[in-house]
């Protein structure tokens, strides 16, 4: 990866602000959680902070994103706005989805951020027919799909690969691998070591990167953006990474080798990169107590905005659901 383009220090800092965006988010998840003031099921995306963030430097508000249940993380990357999260979070009226999508099905189109379903693989079929409309309305947008390494193995993967690098569509397949899915790890699961090494098969790029290095994941998610906005078709990019919070949160996590599981934890890549900011001189102590003050109270806002609204009238419950109620 010697070669390929790299963050300089102000890049560098906005990728932080953002991971340290998702991971505060995610412990103020979890807090709620554990006090029982927010019930749910969650995803944690912890661990997982470096890969959005270090994407979203090459996306504007009109590419197109798609992700997973476990997708907070693409989503505060994408600039999902943090009131109507919390507040969808809540089942709140005020939420993007009026409060009947809940934490599984986050949508914000305003921000490119298409939706979201519980349904593994779903991201991918999606985001390439979001390419393809990309395609065809000449805006230049990218799509981006986002899944995990389960979703590897199912058929929509390859499907969708087939098509977007037959039509060369502007799709950025970004397999977040964080060596799990569900209880269930990879060697359990696929012969090959590489999940990159599929893009082969269907003629696109395919890169393995440090999920957790924001110089890798930056320039490999460059190149493949450069490439979709000139035509040249799909990418997919497997970033390695881990999930600290296990499947769902709250399970025990026994399944998960205590070994790896401690390797994975030396590599977090939150503490390492605000060292790096330290020693690197691009910020000081104080700059990155504000900032991570100043994001602790924009969630206050957010948790409190989202607490007190109210929930959706039951007379909303058939709203939306069929297309005759769009007029
Ligand atoms: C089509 C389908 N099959 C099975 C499931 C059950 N399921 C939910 S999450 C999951 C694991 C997916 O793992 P991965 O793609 O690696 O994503 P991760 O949760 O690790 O981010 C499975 C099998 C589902 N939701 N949808
Ligand atoms: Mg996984």
């Amino acid at each position: 990866m010697s070669n390929t383009p790299k963050p300089d220090a102000a890049t560098l800092l906005a990728i932080w602000k953002k991971a340290t965006l998702i991971k505060l988010n995610d412990e103020r998840i979890i807090k709620q959680m554990m006090a029982g003031k927010l019930v749910m099921p969650y995803y944690s995306p912890r661990g997982q902070e470096i890969i959005p963030s270090a994407l979203s430097m090459h996306l504007t508000d009109d590419d197109y994103i798609c992700t997973i249940y476990r997708g907070i993380h693409d989503m505060l990357a994408k600039g999902f706005p943090l009131g109507e999260l919390w507040a969808e979070l809540a089942g709140r009226a005020t939420g993007t989805c009026k409060g009947k999508g809940g934490p599984m099905h986050l949508t914000h189109p305003a921000k490119g951020m298409m939706v979201t379903t519980g349904i593994v693989g779903s991201s991918m079929p999606i985001a390439t027919g979001l390419g393809w409309a990309a395609k065809l309305d000449g805006k230049n947008r990218v799509s981006v799909a986002n899944f995990g390494d389960g979703a590897a193995n199912i058929g929509a993967f390859h499907e969708s690969m087939n098509m977007a690098a037959l039509w060369k569509l502007p799709v950025i397949f970004m397999c977040q691998n964080n060596l799990y899915a569900e209880h269930t790890s990879a060697a359990d699961s696929r012969v090959v070591d590489r999940i990159s090494a599929r893009a082969d098969a269907y003629g696109m790029p395919g890169v393995t990167v440090d999920g957790n290095d924001p110089d890798e994941v930056y320039g490999a998610t460059k190149i493949a953006i450069e490439r979709a906005r000139a035509g040249e078709g799909p990418t997919l990019i497997e970033a390695v990474t881990f999930r600290f919070n296990g499947h769902l949160l709250g399970e025990a996590g026994t399944y998960m080798d205590k070994q790896l599981y401690a390797e994975c934890q030396a590599k977090d890549p939150m503490p390492i990169l605000r060292a790096r900011l330290l020693t690197e001189g691009i910020a000081t102590e104080d700059d990155l107590v504000a900032v991570e003050a100043d994001i602790n109270g924009q969630i206050d806002v957010a948790l409190a905005a989202a607490m007190a609204a109210p929930f959706p009238d039951p007379s909303e419950l058939k709203r939306d659901v069929f297309a005759q109620d769009l007029a």
